[in-house]
């Protein structure tokens, strides 16, 4: 069985990629077998090209090479991490709610795997959807320390083809120096605490979309100089499962010729909205269903970074179609992302009606000096008392964003549910990270209903380092 799941699994990191039947047909064979095979995964050093240079990244693959996992619903979590580098690590499961000593937050969940050591992880898996899994161990996510975690379940019908589509922003330039170059110059002046005051005379500073310049945007490692080509079948529906690994970098995601109705959001089902163009914030995840048409053609699915020009992506291949090259930039630059489509968005399973029992307010702050961004002016450290929550609690987030950079927020270990932006109160998308614009104020909700120490902060890879990040605790 292993060996089988390894090869279906390789198909995400082959250049031409099959059509995914052969999932199907996995997932039929496993009915009611729940091996407790343990998986093995090793984070180790890879090399991939970007720009035409050899550049050296980690990963987390399996001993075939295959990237990530993909498991189904009912099965446990039965894994080993073997850490093959010469640095401590920890592999956080984004988006699943495992007991929380298995979450991989280096200081709180437990200590890094010192190199050439391994951690095993054994849990139920309760629900199925997108997910992925990264490094929460010091800047390594930067060096592409992340991979696939699909979990399917009775929303995969068999024999649908699917595909992963896993974007990421890419430096040659260490993370290390990036952070350092960041804190050294400060913020930008417009991303710096927004004062009620500013507008009165002077100009109104405008929202800051990008503080890293990249070399480049890859989706599945890879840059529209040298896509990645996945053949489909003409005339039948394609799952697009899009991960935004990046750690810095909103894109919107363009489906060109194609239209698509957006199913799930964080791997959790929505009513499913119809579109061509769909907004994807750091760590989220989109489920994409489209129909490829009848007839040989290919079909450019294009990521492009907010506020800019530059775009990366993949390209579907239906029947015998040329393939032309893609420009690395659009002809007209991306908006910044909005909360527009978050509002359309409606849980198929939403929490169940309940009076909160406890309401945090949580500002998301900003220094004026220097690159320090933090939660209620509280710039994290490990003497941060968490925020206090009992077992079994309807717990209401206030999330307002008193800077002028939107930031991705994500609760660790549970899901929370959208039920208000901007006072106006509804049944939003079920998720794990959500956006926080300039100037807006999000609440979302979630049960106490996983015990233990979690972390809560915002996915902005150098945001979170530089403190924006705090703790929920009831143990
Ligand atoms: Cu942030």
């Amino acid at each position: 069985m292993l060996s089988r799941r390894s090869a279906l699994l390789s198909a995400f990191a082959a250049s031409v990629t099959l059509p995914h039947r052969s999932w199907a047909q996995y997932a039929s064979a496993a009915v009611g077998e729940k091996p407790e095979t343990v998986t093995i995964l090793r984070v180790q050093r890879r090399n991939i090209e970007v720009n035409g240079k050899t550049a050296s990244v980690l990963g987390i693959r399996q001993p075939d090479g295959a990237s990530g996992l993909v498991t189904e619903v009912g099965r446990r979590f039965r894994v080993r991490v073997d850490n093959e580098l010469d640095a401590p690590t920890l592999i956080h499961w984004h988006g699943l709610a495992p007991p929380w000593r298995q979450d991989g937050v280096p200081g709180i969940s437990g200590p890094p795997i010192s190199p050439g050591a391994s951690a095993e992880y054994d849990f139920p898996l309760r629900f199925g959807g997108t997910f992925w899994m990264h490094s929460h161990e010091g800047l390594q996510e930067q060096s592409l320390l992340a991979a696939p975690l699909i979990i399917r379940d009775g929303r995969d019908s068999p024999g649908r083809q699917e595909a992963t589509i896993m974007l990421a922003d890419f430096s040659f330039t260490p993370a290390a120096q990036i952070y350092a170059e960041l804190r050294k110059k400060g913020a930008p002046l417009s991303s710096r605490s927004a004062e009620p005051g500013m507008a009165n005379g002077a100009a109104v500073p405008s929202p800051d979309l990008n503080d890293v310049r990249y070399d480049a945007f890859l989706a599945n490692d890879r840059t529209l100089a040298d896509p990645e080509t996945i053949r489909v079948e003409p005339g039948e529906p394609i799952l697009l499962r899009v991960i935004n690994s990046s750690c810095m970098s909103a894109y919107h995601l363009d489906l060109g010729a194609l239209s698509g109705a957006l199913v799930a959001v964080d791997g959790s089902s929505v009513r499913p909205v119809s579109g061509q163009r769909f907004p994807i914030a750091v760590a989220q995840r989109l489920d994409i269903l489209v129909k490829v048409p009848r007839g040989p053609a290919a079909f450019p699915l294009l990521a492009i970074l907010e506020g800019e020009r530059r775009q990366t992506g993949v390209i579907l291949v239906a029947g015998r179609a040329p393939v032309t090259r893609i420009p690395e930039n659009a002809t007209t630059p991306s908006l910044a992302l909005t909360l527009d489509l978050e509002r359309r968005l409606r849980a198929t399973e939403p929490l169940a009606k309940r009076k909160p029992d406890r309401i945090h307010q949580i500002d998301l702050t900003g220094d004026m000096t220097g690159y320090v961004w933090s939660i209620n002016g509280v710039v994290w450290n490990k003497d941060v008392p968490p925020l206090p929550v009992a077992e079994g609690e309807r717990v209401e987030l206030v999330l307002k964003n008193k800077t002028l950079m939107s930031h991705p927020m994500h609760l660790h270990g549970h899901q929370f549910q959208v039920v208000e932006i901007d006072g106006k109160r509804f049944s939003g998308a079920v998720r794990d990270t959500v956006l926080v614009t300039p100037g807006s104020r999000v609440v979302v909700e979630f049960d106490a209903n996983n015990p233990g120490w979690w972390a809560f902060h915002c996915h902005l890879m150098y945001h979170q380092a530089a403190g924006m990040f705090a703790t929920v605790r009831y143990i």
